[in-house]
């Protein structure tokens, strides 16, 4: 890379003097102001988010978690969220760049109400046996490992029919972006609660057998028709897929959750990962444009993120800041360790803004 320097000709360096503040008073009266006081800083050499790297410890979280179930009623707060807030983007709840993440609890017998919003979700579970989702009145029972989606628009209520153990599960949601672009809306369900057609797990029967149905109705939504991915087959999967091979030499043995009709995301502003790091496996370090949220789901490791290192086991959660270094390790070395992790690499690369690099020691 050439040197880049704000002094260069070709970047703004109009230097301070009393004439120009008080010019720059006038604008501001105005509500202007002269673009070279601001050029370099709108237009950095490379990403600069505010986001920094953190690691959420599941066995610091998972008792705050719980307290909640007993200090908050579940129709009172809406949902019953603990969220994970980045020190560098508070203003907008986000965990990193524009995505939000959040752990939410449901006690046995707990339903909550339906809704739908712009924003678009998906759920990673962490524990408890007893989860339930309905989307878009398709009933969908979710355990352990097992990822769903909640697409843009689509009416959704969820609640946990085991009798014993609460039902902890991740929720991701596009919402900062949604935000950012002053798209948001929201809507109660007119009849507070959806009604579910007959067959649980409809798309899963329809979408989930790497094989494209005939006989249904064309799909013409920019989404998924595969609404849940079980963590069984996937994880299945992934140990196929490492028999072949090590994989990318950046992330390991990976796989994309994908939409079966196209092959591409399975949302439009969000895609989701799962990957197996071998057993002692170590990756190369490399960066790119675009936030992730990662979550473990099986084994212990270490990654880098950003020169920060966090050493992580099963439920911990981390992120990864647009164009920050990272690189993993799995530190056992007789058995494999599992990522989960989803990202708004969709949005990056369907605006043109997607970029990569590997980096060279
Ligand atoms: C939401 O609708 C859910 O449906 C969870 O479970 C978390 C966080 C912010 C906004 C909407 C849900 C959410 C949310």
């Amino acid at each position: 890379m050439t040197t880049q320097d704000d002094s260069m000709l070709g970047r703004a360096r109009v230097s301070d003097t009393p004439e120009l503040e008080a010019y720059y008073g006038e604008l501001a009266g105005l509500e202007a102001g002269a673009l070279w006081t601001v050029a370099n800083k709108i237009e950095p050499w490379y990403p600069q988010p505010t986001s920094v790297p953190v690691l959420w410890r599941y066995s610091d979280l998972r008792p705050l978690v719980r307290k909640a179930l007993d200090l908050v009623k579940a129709d009172d707060a809406g949902r019953r969220v603990v969220m994970l807030v980045n020190p560098g983007r508070r203003d907008v709840s986000a965990a990193v760049g524009l995505l939000y993440t959040g752990l939410q609890i449901m006690g046995p017998g707990e339903a909550m109400t339906a809704h739908r919003h712009q924003a678009a979700a998906l759920r990673f579970v962490h524990e408890g046996q007893g989860a339930w989702t309905i989307v878009d009145g398709e009933k969908l029972r979710v355990g352990p490992g097992d990822f769903a989606i909640t697409p843009n628009g689509t009416w959704h209520e969820h609640g946990n029919e085991g009798e014993d153990e609460p039902v902890i599960w991740q929720d991701g949601l596009d919402i900062p972006l949604v935000n950012a672009l002053d798209a948001g809306f929201y809507e109660v369900h007119p009849e507070l609660y959806q009604r579910a057609r007959p067959v649980v797990n409809a798309s899963v029967l329809t979408y989930g057998g790497n094989l494209l149905p005939y006989g249904v109705e064309k799909w013409t939504r920019p989404y998924s028709p595969l609404l849940a991915w079980p963590w069984e087959p996937s994880y299945q999967a992934l140990r196929d897929l490492a028999r072949t091979g090590e994989g990318s030499p950046y992330d390991g043995v990976i796989m994309e959750y994908t939409n079966p009709v196209t092959g591409g995301s399975v949302m439009p502003t969000m895609g989701a990962h799962l990957q197996l790091l071998l057993p002692g496996q170590a990756t190369k370090a490399h960066r790119h444009t675009g936030s992730v949220v990662y979550t473990v789901a099986k084994g212990r490791g270490v990654s880098v993120v950003g020169g920060q290192r966090f050493e992580w086991s099963k439920g911990d959660i981390f992120c990864v800041p647009s164009w920050a270094w990272h690189e993993h390790e799995n530190l056992d070395q007789s058995d494999d360790a599992v990522l989960f992790s989803f990202n708004d690499f969709p949005v990056m690369r369907s605006l043109g803004f997607y970029r990569e690099e590997e980096k060279c020691d």
